[in-house]
């Protein structure tokens, strides 16, 4: 599918539509309007946004647990992500799983998951799945350089390669696992090479460029769709808040260095391509910025009116 101006515009929504929400979250965690805490994926919606943009709507995602970006970018509902954040009934999991479990099996967002390296397993099966029922769904694997340095991913990718499987890894490699700069604890010149052992084809793409993600997404899609096996992307990204909403993300990182990440924001630098290509004027992205805003506070509201699940349902949902 050709990169057009109706697919530019809506990525550039969508990137919004992720930025806006998390402000929220980080507005409403201020304001003691949520239970435990979340990561932000503020700088990072070019992933998620390019990956899922080459996705079917029958396609699958495993996520993180920076995952509300992963999320919105599949379809997820942004009233009740957010009543699920903040621990109400009309939340995905009736307000008892939070920012680290929201799931939509609707829309093929087999969930975020609270362990580093969880969703490995779970976009391999899901992969194993589609080639035993015949479909051509393909998943992709939402995963952080951190989570790249647990054993299950070199497990997978050997089942992957052997199986044929239509997965496509992709890691987000924001530079840092919690407090430790990536390149302190990773082997190797990048996580892309990682796939070559295994006779998987692995790519490194700039994650701040929706277009160029979702270009390299698109080749993968292809070959997981037509049988022809898995495949590795590595995103160069960077989370411009802390670890978590708790984390100012000062004491571990220069100031200069976030800086200069931010001088490349992926919605400002789609922005600037669509303006400068006469792809969309400034009115109609303001038009988006506008209706956006007006979405995401919808969402706040809508959570903030909802009540909490009765106490009758505390053990009602929580063990399968
Ligand atoms: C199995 C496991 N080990 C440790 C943790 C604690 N932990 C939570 S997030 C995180 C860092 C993950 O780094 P990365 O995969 O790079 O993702 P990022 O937070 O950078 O998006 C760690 C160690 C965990 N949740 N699960
Ligand atoms: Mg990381």
């Amino acid at each position: 599918m050709a990169v057009d101006k109706i697919l530019m515009l809506n990525m550039y929504r969508t990137m919004l539509r992720i930025r806006r929400f998390e402000e929220q979250i980080f507005n409403i965690f201020t304001q003691g309007l949520m239970h435990g805490l979340a990561h932000l994926y503020i700088g990072e919606e070019a992933v998620a946004v390019g990956v899922c943009s080459a996705l079917r709507d029958d396609d699958y995602i495993t996520s993180t647990h920076r995952g509300h970006g992963h999320c919105i970018a599949k379809g997820g509902k942004l009233d009740r992500m957010m009543a699920e954040v903040m621990g109400k009934v009309t939340g995905y999991c009736r307000g008892k799983g939070g920012s680290m479990h929201i799931a939509d099996m609707s829309l093929g967002i087999l969930g975020a998951n609270g362990i580093v390296g969880g969703g490995f397993g779970i976009a391999t099966g899901a992969g194993l799945s589609a080639k035993l029922r015949k479909t051509d769904q393909v998943t992709a694997c939402f995963f952080g350089d951190g989570g790249a340095n647990q054993g299950i991913f070199f497990e997978v990718m050997n089942y992957a390669a052997i199986w044929n499987l239509p997965v496509i890894y992709v890691c987000e490699n924001n530079h840092y696992g919690e407090y430790t700069a990536t390149e302190k604890v990773t082997a190797g010149k990048c996580i892309a090479d990682r796939a070559t052992p295994f006779g998987i084809p692995g790519q490194m793409v700039d994650g701040s460029d929706v277009i160029a993600v979702y270009e390299a997404m698109a080749g993968a899609v292809r070959r997981g769709r037509s049988g022809q096996g898995p495949s590795l992307i590595e995103c160069e990204t960077y989370r411009y808040r802390g670890h978590h909403v708790g984390d100012p993300g000062l004491a571990y990182r220069a100031k200069e260095e976030i800086e200069t990440w931010m001088k490349k924001d992926p919605i400002e630098r789609l922005r600037q391509r669509m303006l400068s290509e006469g792809q969309a004027t400034e009115a109609d992205l303001g038009g988006i910025d506008e209706e956006v805003q007006k979405e995401v506070l919808e969402a706040v509201e809508s959570a903030k009116t909802s009540p909490y699940p009765d106490v009758k349902e505390v053990s009602e949902h929580v063990y399968a």
